[in-house]
């Protein structure tokens, strides 16, 4: 049977590596993403040039997560046989700003797709949902694995919450074959500027080819377990074929400062940095030309975080047979060198 794939947030980082990996294994791809006012389709261009050129489907179509009757619409029309929901208000810090939307979107959004699906999908649609490391915020323990208790701190976590259970309700009560797959954080050249790592290599191409004088920061201690985007949703694809359906911790395992992440893409630039007070008064200096290039700002602080978000995916290697093959180094590197390529 010929398989389709419906994406939602198609144009997304994790959209656009998933649509590569769906059409070289032969898949039909359908994607849904939203209208804005500035074209934003850039990540998804090669691979519907590719698509193209080999004769494969792949569509687009504007939605939102919202709209019910666009979402019926679209799985009526191509009875995908997969759903990977992405569609998603995706910034933490950005969701105490906009805090309905982001529970209209994240958890109201993802029932309305479980809908669309459950009454309109193929027979036997799998469905899969971006679950996120940040429902466990506060967890009682480091590193969290699938049993670690939720104890979310944000809108954004708490929305996200509230559809991972819908997810595994429709899955109980059902039978739908839904899985969550708990991701923890994951980069590439295509992640959005606004998010740490981009913005750090982003703004440190721009200093290095003089475009730019400063970079502006938050917490320069708070830690993440960072993997590389086109490692993970490898990982969503194995889930959704598996006999059963069932929920996973994607994740490194290893988590670093966003002081090591700034060093080590400053080795990768050319750059010596040296740091230089504390707290909110501290800054990194350019070693050669002795100009401040890193500063700390309060605007982009956030509270202090109380555990350290580092996964555990020993599931996901035992059953899944996943790992990730891109470790921190080697992804620093990538979106460094990619960034001053391109700027
Ligand atoms: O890059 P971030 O904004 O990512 P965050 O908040 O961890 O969330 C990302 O990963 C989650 C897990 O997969 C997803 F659920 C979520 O959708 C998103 O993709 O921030 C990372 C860390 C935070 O501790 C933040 O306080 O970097 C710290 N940080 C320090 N300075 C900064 C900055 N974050 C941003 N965005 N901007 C700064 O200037």
């Amino acid at each position: 049977m010929s398989k389709t794939a419906l994406i939602t947030g198609i144009a997304g980082q994790d959209g656009s590596y998933l649509t590569e990996l769906l059409l070289e294994n032969g898949y039909d791809v359908h994607g849904i993403d939203r209208r804005s006012s500035l074209f934003n389709r850039r990540r998804i261009e090669e691979a519907r040039e590719n698509a193209r050129r080999r004769g494969q489907v792949f569509e687009l179509y504007y939605g939102d997560m919202s709209d019910s009757s666009n979402l019926y619409r679209r799985i009526i029309s191509c009875k995908p046989t997969e759903i990977y929901n992405f569609a998603s208000q995706s910034h933490v810090a950005i969701s105490f700003e906009e805090p309905e939307h982001t529970t209209d979107v994240n958890a109201n959004g993802t029932l309305r797709l479980l809908e669309a699906a459950r009454h309109f999908a193929a027979d036997g649609c799998r469905f899969y949902q971006a679950s996120t490391s940040e429902m466990f915020g506060d967890a009682p323990h480091s590193p969290q694995t699938e049993n670690t208790p939720f104890h979310p701190r944000s809108p954004y976590g708490v929305a996200k919450l509230y559809a991972y259970w819908i997810v595994r309700n429709y899955r109980e009560h059902y039978g739908l074959h839904a899985c969550n797959g708990i991701l923890y954080n994951h980069e590439s050249p295509r992640r959005g500027e606004n998010f740490v790592t981009r913005k750090i290599t982003y703004s440190l191409a721009r200093i290095k080819k003089g475009l730019q004088d400063t970079l502006m920061l938050g917490n320069l201690d708070n830690r993440r377990d960072w993997g590389f985007a086109g490692d993970y949703v490898r990982a969503m694809w194995l889930m959704l074929n598996q006999d059963a359906a069932d929920d996973y911790v994607i994740a490194t395992g290893q988590t670093h400062t966003v002081r090591e992440f700034v060093e080590k893409a400053c080795e990768t630039a050319g750059i010596g940095i040296a740091w230089e007070g504390e707290g909110a008064g501290e800054k990194g200096r350019d070693t050669r030309t002795g100009k401040t290039i890193v500063e700390v700002s309060k605007k982009f602080f956030r509270p202090a975080e109380k555990t350290v978000l580092c996964g555990d995916a020993k599931k996901a290697r035992e059953k899944l047979g996943w790992k990730p093959e891109i470790d921190f180094d080697g992804l620093v590197e990538l979106m460094m060198k990619c960034d001053l390529d391109s700027v």
